[in-house]
């Protein structure tokens, strides 16, 4: 019984997904869920790429957090139009909750839109948003079996960014060992190890976001 209410939860959650799949096709839009544990830098990132971008993408932010509009407002700060929804008891964005807020943005007037998910490693993985791409942050300060314990995660993603380089002499984590972990779980998944702070390996990244801006573009055709 409990294996049909989830399933029937899971269904119904597609159809607005696939809804809001449309919605941002026929805006010509790129669309990519962030998923993350807390404080892996999922929001650094947006502020990193906000400023590497200005001028070159238009970029939006949905922020998802149990509480609070910390997270948008630092990317209202840095000039990206970004909309908070506050879960309150919820683990995880849902498409519903990413249908209502895309009324408070102009989607053509933006080329990629980001969406933070609420941090954490578990169930944000389950829900369907509509966006094209997943992609998750492991931070050096998490450990490198984490790819092992929360397989969900990294097999439904297509990119992994390795976060907090900087950090990585003074802690026990081994990079080899977190991408060998991680490809063990999901072998398509791209790997784009960087430090938020010192700016090593952004350019990559961004190449990667912009490259399947590129491709959504010509499927969008
Ligand atoms: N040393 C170092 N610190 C970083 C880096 N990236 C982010 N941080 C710091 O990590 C902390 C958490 O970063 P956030 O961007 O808020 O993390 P988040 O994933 O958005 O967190 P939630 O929204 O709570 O899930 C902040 O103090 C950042 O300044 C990095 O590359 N190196
Ligand atoms: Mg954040």
């Amino acid at each position: 019984m409990d294996l049909d209410v989830q399933t029937d939860i899971l269904e119904a959650n597609d159809a607005v997904a696939a809804e809001n799949r449309r919605r941002f096709d026929a805006a010509g839009l790129l669309v990519i869920n962030l998923m993350s544990s807390p404080g892996s830098g999922k929001t650094t990132l947006l502020e990193k790429m906000a400023a590497a971008l200005a001028g070159q993408l238009r970029i939006g932010v949905i922020e998802g957090d149990i509480a609070t509009s910390r997270d948008a407002d630092r990317l209202t700060a840095v000039g990206v139009p970004a909309v908070q929804i506050s879960t309150g008891s919820s683990c995880h964005l849902n498409a519903d909750m990413i249908s209502n807020a895309l009324s408070s943005l102009d989607l053509n007037a933006l080329d990629v839109l980001f969406v933070e998910n609420v941090g954490n490693l578990v169930c944000p993985a389950e829900f369907e948003i509509g966006e094209h791409y997943k992609v998750t942050l492991l931070s050096t300060t998490e450990g490198d079996e984490k790819p092992l314990k929360y397989p969900a995660m990294f097999h439904v993603c297509s990119a992994m960014v390795v976060n907090k380089l900087d950090l990585m002499p003074y802690t026990n984590f081994n990079l080899n060992e977190a991408t060998a972990n991680a490809l063990s779980i999901n072998p398509r998944l791209a790997v784009f190890p960087l430090s938020c702070t010192t700016g090593e390996g952004l350019d990559a990244w961004i190449s990667w976001v912009t490259s399947r801006l590129d491709e959504t573009r010509k499927r969008q055709k």
